[in-house]
């Protein structure tokens, strides 16, 4: 990626971004539905746009006690009383490679300076080769289900997490049951021994610890987990019914991650390294803004050649002004649809300090 180097400058520093919070990096933190791991974006580089499996953000550490792999069944429940049950064992023979394919968790945000996100290269079993194993209606919902840490005790308790989709977006969107992260199996905090992958849609949907997928009534209730992430997956009004919500697509975002420094003959100048990632089409259009005050320009180095995982871009900036400047991006094609960015959702803001 070209940068200010190219012009024989040196790196002076890095300008940190201001006002976000300050979160532990790289290893897990907490435990159960609080444990969390967090992902150092700023060291993003063409040669770790996939991530470790061991540095893979971690949102949900996993639950205390599990049934053991041998035991470990998944069950698949048609409509018409159709029942089918895998094996762990079953499913792994089965599973080969899907791709690369970005995660991020809908409330990733500035206080965890965007720790929620990340890349693997996952191996597994597409949903739509095991809902033919029982009648499932191509226009009916299907709940996949998974153990959970949960919460509380005693009889009101919850230990599960589920999420119930329409069959037809989950099949078209290449929805997969993954055994597999980074040519191996999954850790244990990642859903180990099967969780489910759905490319370009939100972490929140992305049930770990799977054990039971079944066709449900077209008026079944929005799950637990569906009601908490409703805001953040942008659904209309406080839908009640499952069949209520819009699928949880992640738009086009971009992010800036690094704000170099560099001295370059008599000037200082900045580099400013992103990325971008959602949506379902490229762009050769993206654009950034510095401060609200000035407009849009075309982002320098944007090679934007997939959607399933993060792009890299950079862009040479050269204030005029010290102080504090807010950086958004947008897409230059407004047909694409990018509401979180935006929004401002995805601005981050240095403070330049007095060049003079
Ligand atoms: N069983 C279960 N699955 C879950 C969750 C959970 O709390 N319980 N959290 C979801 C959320 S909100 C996200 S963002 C992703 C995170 O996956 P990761 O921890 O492997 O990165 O898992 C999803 N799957
Ligand atoms: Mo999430």
């Amino acid at each position: 990626m070209p940068s200010a180097a190219g012009g024989g400058g040196i790196r002076v520093g890095i300008l940190e971004f201001d006002g976000e919070g300050n979160p532990p990096f790289g290893r897990p933190v907490g435990e159960g539905l609080h444990g969390r791991l967090f992902v150092d974006l700023s060291a993003l580089a063409p040669g770790s746009l996939i991530t470790p499996s061991d540095r893979f953000y971690i949102r949900t550490r996993q639950p205390e006690s599990l049934p053991g792999e041998a035991a470990w069944a998944i069950s698949i429940r048609g409509s018409g009383g159709r029942e089918d049950t895998l094996s762990v064992a079953e499913l792994f023979r089965m599973a080969r490679p899907a791709g690369v394919h970005l995660l991020e968790c809908a409330g990733n945000g500035p206080h965890r300076r965007f720790g929620l996100m990340s890349a693997a290269s996952w191996g597994g079993v597409p949903l739509a080769e095991l809902l033919c194993r029982v009648d499932a209606p191509d226009d009916g919902l299907v709940r996949v289900t998974g153990y959970d840490p949960g919460i509380g005790s005693g009889p009101r308790s919850r230990h599960t997490a589920s999420w119930i989709f329409a069959r037809h977006e989950l099949e078209a969107a290449g929805g997969f049951l993954a055994t597999e992260m980074n040519g191996a199996p999954l850790s244990a905090d990642h859903g180990r021994p099967v969780r489910l992958l759905v490319p370009g849609w939100y972490g929140c949907v992305c049930i770990k610890w799977v054990f039971d997928i079944a066709v449900v009534p077209a008026d079944a209730k929005a799950t637990d987990q569906m009601r908490e992430f409703a805001g953040r997956t942008q659904q209309p009004g406080r839908p009640v019914q499952a069949r209520e919500f819009v699928a949880a697509r992640q738009d086009l975002a971009a992010l800036p991650v690094r704000v170099e420094q560099w001295r370059v003959g008599k000037r200082t100048e900045f580099q400013v390294t992103g990325i971008a990632w959602g949506g379902n089409k490229t762009t050769d259009s993206l654009q950034i803004r510095f401060g609200r005050e000035s407009g849009f320009v075309p982002v320098e180095h944007h090679d934007h050649t997939m959607n399933a995982t993060w792009t890299l871009w950079s862009h040479t900036w050269k204030p005029e002004f010290a102080g504090r400047t807010t950086i958004r991006l947008r897409a230059g094609d407004p047909s694409i649809l990018a509401r979180r960015m935006n929004a401002g959702y995805y601005d981050r803001t240095v403070i330049v300090p007095d060049l003079t």
